[in-house]
């Protein structure tokens, strides 16, 4: 099908987060899509690493980009559906050229307004500003897009593009404060550096991964989109923006079978988290919730 409805229509705000204000273009079926600026603190290796659009970091610059997202039809769960990215100056002029950063033109986070569907995608640049890329929603509910990229020239750019499954909503389970699981046949501990996670205050959040068979230390972990492996964050709320988006780069130098991350939570909150790791090509995702006080 070569048709895409426009499920979405175009909002830009400014960077700095408190004063987001939305600006709703004459679109159809209007929802709130947003594109933040990020700025890195800085590009040494020893960086926190920490993405995050706080607004104690930035300027009262503006975004300069903006996002639609189109789909080839309405969502039905666990069907693949194809996603188009639009990419636009704030004029309305397609961005042209992006910059690799972490081994893409385009990092894709999306999950389930609820925060227990993650998925993270590589989409395709088709050329003119736009990415193409197939993504299965589980279940009915609302989705948000945080989508990753980095025009030529620019800064990491976040846009937030939200859509909608339609159908009967099923009530998420009870959050899981467990700090060791099991996916598959990899044992995840999550330890970290304080006792209790207080809003705005550094943490190193340590990530020790066992062999499920016989609980030694993988020995097996390879980079995974060039680090040692990636963690999303996300705040849990009623309508995720990005200043509820973090993505935190691994530290070097961690013992074997242990990925850490150092980053600081904006504001309190349940918060959810994400690990990937790379295990001999197949990529584990763990995911534990984070209660900030
Ligand atoms: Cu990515």
């Amino acid at each position: 099908m070569n048709r895409f409805l426009n499920a979405i229509a175009i909002t830009t705000t400014l960077v700095l987060v408190q004063a987001c204000s939305s600006l709703p273009k004459a679109e159809e079926k209007v929802m709130s899509v947003s594109t933040h600026q990020h700025e890195e603190r800085s590009s040494n290796e020893s960086h926190h690493g920490n993405h995050s659009t706080s607004s104690t970091v930035h300027g009262e610059k503006k975004a300069l980009t903006q996002a639609k997202l189109k789909v080839s039809s309405v969502i039905t769960p666990n069907k693949n559906i194809s996603l188009l990215i639009d990419l636009q100056d704030l004029n309305g002029k397609a961005i042209a050229k992006f910059d690799t950063f972490q081994e893409k033109l385009m990092h894709l986070i999306i999950v389930s307004d609820d925060l227990q569907f993650f998925s993270h995608l590589h989409p395709t640049y088709k050329d003119n500003g736009q990415f193409q890329v197939e993504a299965s929603f589980p279940k009915a509910g609302g989705y948000t897009f945080f989508s990753d990229y980095k025009p030529t020239g620019q800064s990491e750019q976040i846009s937030v593009l939200k859509t909608q499954v339609p159908g009967i909503t099923i009530a998420a389970p009870e959050i899981d404060i467990k700090r060791s699981k099991t996916f598959n046949d990899t044992q995840v501990n999550l330890a970290l550096s304080e006792p209790t996670v207080k809003a705005g205050q550094e943490v190193t959040l340590m990530f020790k991964l066992q062999d499920a068979t016989n609980n030694q230390p993988l020995t097996d972990l390879q980079p995974y989109l060039g680090e040692k492996g990636h963690l999303v964050i996300l705040r849990q709320s009623s309508s995720l923006t990005a200043a509820d988006y973090i993505h935190a780069h691994a530290l070097n130098n961690t013992p074997t079978g242990q990925v850490h991350f150092m980053t600081s939570f904006p504001q309190a909150g349940k918060y959810k988290l994400w690990g990937q790791f790379n295990r001999n090509g197949k990529i584990i995702t763990a995911d534990f919730w984070i209660n900030v006080v």
